[in-house]
């Protein structure tokens, strides 16, 4: 199958001024794109590359041992910035009243659950991803990875948000908090809504 990087449904400056447009640029052309050549390089030959990343990322059992580090971190980013642009959105949505109910009952509240999202991503320590996730049990979850690894272990991310310094840091520099912040602004709920669905 091809690996293309997906086009983004926005443009670039669209974010602006929670993400700002050079910040969109690099991230989407260099830091994305890197990451899938990188994961075609790691897996030049195999027939890995017939499945989408998320199969793989899936089954890292069955990636061979010495490339699946390389997989983790390369098809991570793949996967997780792939999900981060389609939760994005310069357009005013809201949540389902399924997911509604559902942040009510697994978290108390909206806020509750802003909090413990936001939570996790100020105390990511150093490069890394927070996450609201699927359990296998059908509940929702806050939970934060490391680096580009994905949340697969506790369950399907339906919003997660890059945490990394080049995913801020022109406009926020060391201000993680302002970012996460800013981040709600341009939530597509209408996205993580049908994520939940189909998670
Ligand atoms: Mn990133």
């Amino acid at each position: 199958m091809k690996h293309n990087l997906p086009k983004l449904p926005y443009d670039y400056d669209a974010l602006e001024p929670v993400i700002d447009e050079q910040t969109m640029l690099i991230h989407h052309t260099k830091h994305h794109q890197g990451y899938i050549n990188k994961y075609l390089n790691a897996l030049e030959g195999s027939d890995l590359l017939d499945k989408d990343v998320e199969a793989v990322l899936r089954n890292l059992d069955d990636v061979p041992d010495k490339k699946r580090q390389a997989v983790i971190n390369t098809g991570g980013g793949y996967y997780n910035h792939r999900l981060f642009w389609e939760i994005l959105t310069p357009k005013d949505t809201e949540l389902s009243k399924d997911l509604t109910h559902a942040i009510d009952r697994d978290f108390g509240s909206f806020d509750n659950f802003k909090k413990e999202f936001s939570t996790a991503a100020k105390t990511q320590f150093g490069s890394g991803w927070a996450w609201l996730v699927v359990t296998p049990e059908k509940n929702l979850k806050v939970t934060s990875t490391p680096n580009q690894d994905t949340p697969f272990s506790i369950g399907t991310p339906i919003l997660g948000i890059d945490v990394w310094e080049h995913a801020y840091y022109l406009n926020y520099q060391n201000k993680r908090p302002d970012y996460i912040e800013n981040f709600f602004k341009i939530i597509n709920w209408e996205q993580v809504s049908k994520n939940f669905i189909n998670a």
